[in-house]
């Protein structure tokens, strides 16, 4: 009798669920490269890249360590295309009489491994993903608990949970359970020291690069920087980088901006932890161990061990939670297509042209650039949120719909009505130049609001205010806002609506094709 193990191309770890207790004399684990996967949206380079290379690298791994692995090259010419279509052609490879996988990542596959068992008949065995601190059922119950699910109530139980930062009478360490109110600092004077460690592309590495260069060439992106780790010893490596170099100082610049400075203090450990390379447990416990060995402050490891346990895992919970609605959210009713410049960078706003110039070249950009300028910007020009999706599930190298949807359509766009957040991330040119030093060199003038000159994030703030009054004047967290805007006179109001009608107005709409196949190929893609 042989026992089928798929393991996705975000599956890898050595510790999964569906390895332990397999019996490496009768197991065959499959791993596919499958069209479907690498198209589905048209992903930057260099995600399919950091995918495929480390699923080949994780292959040999686990053959070295005595499994048998039967791996699927994306240029098999038998390849059918689907993880079904491959599943099927393995179990009569293979005779086997049983499937054991982890449950996906994404409602779309979670839906096509629902249909195996009747469609193969064979049983399935679907594990939960224990790489996640907070079970699912777990998730649910807690929300179910709460007529709101804001996101530090469930923090808190993750830490007493985990015993992070925990003190052994159950107190959190230094007393306090969050350092937020030191974490909100201007960009620091002084550059990091040193950029993040890179990882040179080995022979596998290469190979993949060829291939996507020729296949995948009109997707978006360049690979001329590609260096991220694609084994477990090197996420490893990045990771104690991060700890001794950026992590001290984490908590502090965790919401700055700098022109130029891709990754400030930030990790850059979310495109090993998603594909498994890295657990949330080992990382958290890196840092505590920093913390307490004295070499961290509090405030930071505080800080990153709330983005890991508390926010991670609480969007996770979020994602099942929602699906799959999340997907059509739009609460705004938002119809405005998604401008050509995050596809080409062509901009004079300098907040988002360098946001979008990290993303092409490292497909990376940090929380901040993320939320308060690309996603900010679209939220209040009033973009359709399923093309915002689209667009962040395409750019970054960490983006899976799990943790993608969640973050762009609830915390970013505001498309869930509040389910995620207690209000919109809106800001205007004021919070980009107080975090950045963005504005200095733009040439908007962030202090005003109508004009030629004027910064277009500002008559767009108040115009998105104005323009869902219905929807968010009783937000009890907006009454401020709110205040101001019935403060200014009318022809303030005019001049401001006619100022962003005209910006959007101006704005170009991107050209087909750039985020699914549907499309044509972008011209110079
Ligand atoms: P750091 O700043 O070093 O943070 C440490 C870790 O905390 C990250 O590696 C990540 O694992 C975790 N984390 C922090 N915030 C979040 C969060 N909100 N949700 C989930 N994990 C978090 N993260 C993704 O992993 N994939 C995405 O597709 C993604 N899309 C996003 C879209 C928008 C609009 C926004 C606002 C945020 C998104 N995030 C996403 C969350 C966050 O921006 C990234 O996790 C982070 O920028 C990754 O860089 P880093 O590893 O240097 O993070
Ligand atoms: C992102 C990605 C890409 C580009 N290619 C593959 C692939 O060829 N084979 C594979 O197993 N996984 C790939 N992935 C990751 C999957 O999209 C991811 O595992 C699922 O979405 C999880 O539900
Ligand atoms: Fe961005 Fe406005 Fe500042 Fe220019 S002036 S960088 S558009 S916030």
């Amino acid at each position: 009798m042989t026992l089928l193990v798929p393991i996705l191309g975000d599956q890898l770890s050595h510790g999964l669920a569906s390895l332990r207790g397999a019996n490496p004399a009768d197991t065959v684990i499959l791993m596919m490269e499958v069209a479907e996967e690498t198209t589905y949206v048209r992903h930057h380079k260099a995600k399919i890249v950091l995918i495929l290379s480390a699923m080949r690298h994780f292959a040999d791994e686990l053959r070295e360590a005595g499994w048998t692995v039967d791996y699927v090259r994306l240029d098999d010419p038998e390849n059918k295309g689907s993880f079904t279509g491959e599943v099927g052609r393995a179990l009569e490879r293979h005779e086997a009489s049983a499937i054991r996988i982890v449950e996906a990542g994404e409602w779309r596959v979670s839906q096509a491994i629902q249909g195996w068992s009747g469609r193969f008949g064979v049983p399935v065995e679907v594990l939960g993903d224990d790489r996640f601190i907070c079970p699912l059922p777990d998730f649910f119950a807690w929300a179910a608990s709460r007529r709101e699910l804001v996101m530090e109530s469930f923090y808190r139980q993750q830490r007493r949970r985990t015993g992070l930062l925990m003190e052994p009478d159950g107190t959190p360490t230094g007393g306090q359970w969050n350092f937020d109110k030191d974490n909100r600092a201007p960009p620091p004077k002084e550059r990091p020291l040193r950029e993040p460690k890179r990882f040179a592309p080995d022979a596998i590495t290469q190979e993949v690069i060829a291939l996507v260069e020729g296949r995948f060439r009109h997707h978006f992106g360049t690979l001329d920087r590609f260096a991220l780790p694609v084994t477990a010893a090197e996420a490893e490596a990045l990771l104690a980088d991060f700890v001794e170099e950026r992590l001290p100082r984490f908590g502090t610049y965790q919401d700055a901006m700098l022109e130029g400075a891709d990754f400030l203090y930030h990790s850059r450990l979310s495109t090993s932890l998603n594909c498994g390379l890295l657990t949330a447990r080992q990382v958290c416990e890196a840092a505590e161990a920093a913390h307490r060995a004295g070499t961290v402050p509090l405030n930071a490891a505080e800080g990153f061990i709330r983005q890991m346990i508390g926010w991670r895992e609480y969007i996770r919970g979020m994602y099942w939670l929602e699906m799959p609605g999340l997907s059509d959210a739009n609460f705004f009713e938002n119809k405005r297509e998604l401008p050509d410049f995050y596809w080409t960078g062509e901009t004079d706003m300098a907040c988002c042209a360098d946001s979008v110039r990290n993303t092409r070249d490292n497909a990376y950009a940090h929380h901040i650039q993320r939320l308060m300028v690309l996603g900010n910007f679209a939220m209040l020009a009033g973009i359709d949120p399923a093309q915002v999706a689209d667009w962040y599930l395409v750019v970054y190298a960490d983006a899976y719909e799990w943790v993608e949807h969640p973050n762009v359509l609830g915390m970013s766009q505001y498309a869930d009505g509040g389910r995620l957040g207690t209000k919109p991330y809106a800001g205007s040119g004021a919070y980009i130049n107080r975090m950045s030093n963005y504005c200095k060199g733009c040439r908007y003038d962030v202090k005003k609001r109508v004009g030629d000159d004027a910064c277009p994030f500002n008559a767009l703030y108040w115009d998105f205010l104005d323009r869902n009054d219905r929807k968010l004047r009783g937000n009890r967290r907006l009454w401020q806002p709110y205040a101001t805007w019935d403060r200014f006179g009318e022809q303030t109001k005019a001049e401001i609506r006619a100022q962003s009608q005209q910006f959007l107005e101006s704005l170009q709409p991107a050209a087909p094709g750039w985020a699914r196949a549907a499309g044509q190929p972008p011209a110079g893609g």
